[in-house]
């Protein structure tokens, strides 16, 4: 397959260290795909789904300890522990690797080690990187092949290279105590151990998009963020790009194949998915910021997806599509979750294999972290700018998280700095997408709490050194939140096409074409700044989610200063003057 010798090499390594009892090259070929799904049905490791209503569709079941990311077990293994920062685990990286290699030791002895060369990003774009990943599983395989490109044509554009990241992935016996997930960004190497879970194996998504290529980036002027990329085309065709981040579970998915409200379709409209997780970006030729979505798929969460919340999404699912851990309808060999519709199968199967009645039972049949892996071309809305070497420039970047009180619907940061310091303030409830607790409020600045692979104080410099170099072509940064709550916990904002409203005042700000109102957070629109045509909403409920309350707020200052604190001096001056000022203001 290739002649590069640092490949090679490495292989050789693998090869002795795991003692494989076959090796075999991912060529990306469909023939040699289908091969090994069927390889997959005949140990069970996949179900085959009912070939007319889902065509060349899969199920898998992960073990039940170990369905979401393991964020404990998440190591930076950087040679000074300094630089691995506050919010990142640690380890040194010589005990690193002799523990994962112990523990990966003889470890593909009677299973097959293959090998996937994968390019997160089109193949041959300035903006794409190479990895190569060696797992001795076919679900990890078959997944790589829907949410990266692999196969030949990306070792023929590595050539002889050495600029590529290593992968190791070993399902070993799945025991959670000697589970790790260790990244080397001095190394360029990845290890992962005992898990089989998605955001755990498939080491080009958060191991190598975000917590290497963060590292990566910051070393050389770009940015790798947790963030969905859409393109927003107005009536007279001009499209405007946005990239958003939210933490797991918060929205990436749904803000990204957002359908506008039928008044906005009606004059035209549309919205187009670039990415809906990973947004990788750098200054073009032209001086401003261009995104590229490294994916070739979507991971997504399957529960809450329906036709009404996320038709794209769904109809993303429809064919070629892998689901892990949601529910198998016996009757007709299809698959269900929560919030599918309301009438889940009788006759099931639940996530952990055991016979499910959804009609009477009171425990939930899929997990709610249980996902889907969909081609990215199976989108609906897909942009005809997906495959574009050169990427879409940037025009907004929106934060979000969860959060029930507080944070206004929408709000525009001051400028760039003031941008990054609201980034670096997020806060979001936990959820299903990692193990722990879940709805516990905590600080995610960027969305990149658990994907950030430095230090997090150099993180946010690296994002103030970026409004340098972008200067007045920078985007223009705003922060919203579809998740407040009333005194019962119901949402006060109907969410999901909905938050098309929001983002026609976002691109009319950028256009200079919206009013706002200055409060001491930042520019906030007023109720009658929002369209709400054809929208059963009270005004005044809008009035409450866009009030700007300074009390809370400086209430709020507490709790980011306290955060603040974890990073000392790596902590940089601007972002302590943000927090300054924006006490200053509240106290006014
Ligand atoms: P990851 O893939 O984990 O990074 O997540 P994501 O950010 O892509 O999350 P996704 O879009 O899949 O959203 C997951 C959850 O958020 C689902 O339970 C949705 O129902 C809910 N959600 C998404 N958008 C909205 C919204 O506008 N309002 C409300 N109330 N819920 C939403
Ligand atoms: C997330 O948890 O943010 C995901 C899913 O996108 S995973 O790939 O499992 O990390
Ligand atoms: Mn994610």
């Amino acid at each position: 397959m290739t002649n590069n010798k640092s490949v090679l090499a490495w292989l050789d390594e693998m090869k002795s260290l795991l003692t494989p009892d076959e090796v075999v090259w991912i060529d990306g070929s469909e023939e040699q795909l289908e091969a090994l799904r069927a390889e997959a049905c005949k140990t069970g490791e996949m179900i085959k789904l009912n070939e007319e209503k889902l065509p060349g569709c899969y199920l898998h079941r992960t073990a039940v300890n170990d369905v979401a990311r393991v964020e404990g077990r998440t190591f930076i293994c950087s040679k000074n522990e300094e630089d691995a920062g506050p919010t990142n685990n640690w380890m040194d990286p010589d005990k690193a690797y002799k523990m994962l290699f112990d523990i990966a030791r003889g470890s593909y002895k009677g299973r097959t080690m293959y090998i996937i060369p994968y390019s997160m990003g089109p193949i041959g774009s300035p903006l794409s990187q190479i990895g190569l990943e060696v797992t001795d599983s076919i679900y990890v395989v078959l997944n790589m092949a829907i949410m990266t490109r692999v196969g030949k044509a990306v070792l023929d554009c590595l050539g002889d290279s050495e600029d590529w990241i290593k992968g190791l992935h070993s399902r070993c016996d799945i025991d959670e105590e000697k589970r790790y997930i260790c990244h080397f960004p001095e190394d360029n190497y990845i290890i992962s151990v005992n898990s089989g879970y998605g955001g755990n194996v498939l080491l080009g998504k958060k191991c190598f998009a975000l917590r290497i290529a963060s590292y990566l980036g910051k070393n050389d002027q770009w940015m790798a963020e947790h963030m969905l990329i859409l393109g927003i085309e107005d009536p007279q065709g001009n499209t405007t790009y946005v990239a958003a981040a939210f933490p797991s579970a918060c929205g990436k998915t749904n803000l990204a194949m957002l359908i506008p409200p039928e008044g906005y379709r009606a004059k035209g409209y549309k919205v187009f998915t670039v990415g809906d997780d990973i947004a990788w970006m750098r200054k073009g030729e032209d001086g401003r910021l261009y995104a590229i979505n490294p994916e070739n798929g979507f991971f997504g969460v399957a529960p809450g997806t329906n036709v009404k919340s996320n038709p794209n999404a769904l109809a993303s699912t429809q064919k070629g599509t892998i689901f892990t851990n949601v529910v198998l309808n016996n009757d007709d060999n299809t698959v269900w979750w929560e919030g599918l519709d309301k009438n889940p199968p009788a006759n099931a199967v639940d996530w952990k294999g055991n016979p499910w009645n959804g009609q009477e039972s009171a425990e939930k049949g899929a997990h709610p972290n249980s996902r889907f892996t969909a081609p990215a071309k199976n989108c609906p809305c897909i942009s005809p700018e997906f495959d574009s070497t050169k990427g879409v420039p940037i025009s907004a970047i929106i934060f979000g998280g969860r959060r029930a009180q507080t944070t206004p619907l929408v709000y525009q940061s001051r400028d760039w700095n003031n941008g990054v310091f609201v980034g670096s303030i997020m806060a979001s409830e936990t959820t299903a997408a990692a193990t722990g607790a879940v709805g516990v409020v905590r600080r995610d600045p960027m969305a990149m709490l658990p994907f950030c692979g430095y230090h997090m104080g150099d993180y946010f410099a690296h994002w103030i050194e970026m409004g340098e170099i972008l200067g007045e072509n920078a985007p223009k940064i705003f922060n919203v939140n579809w998740f407040r709550l009333d005194d019962e916990g119901n949402f006060l904002w109907p969410g999901f096409g909905d938050n098309f409203r929001v983002l026609e005042w976002i691109v009319a700000r950028c256009n200079g074409e919206a009013d706002a109102q200055e409060t001491a957070i930042g520019y906030v629109p007023s109720a009658k700044d929002i369209n709400l045509e054809g929208l059963d909403m009270d005004i005044k409920v809008l009035e409450d989610i866009l009030y700007v309350d300074n009390a809370k707020w400086l209430k709020e200052t507490e709790g980011i200063e306290e955060f603040y604190q974890k990073f000392g001096d790596r902590l940089p001056e601007e972002l302590k003057a943000q927090l300054a000022g924006l006490k200053d203001r509240l106290s006014k």
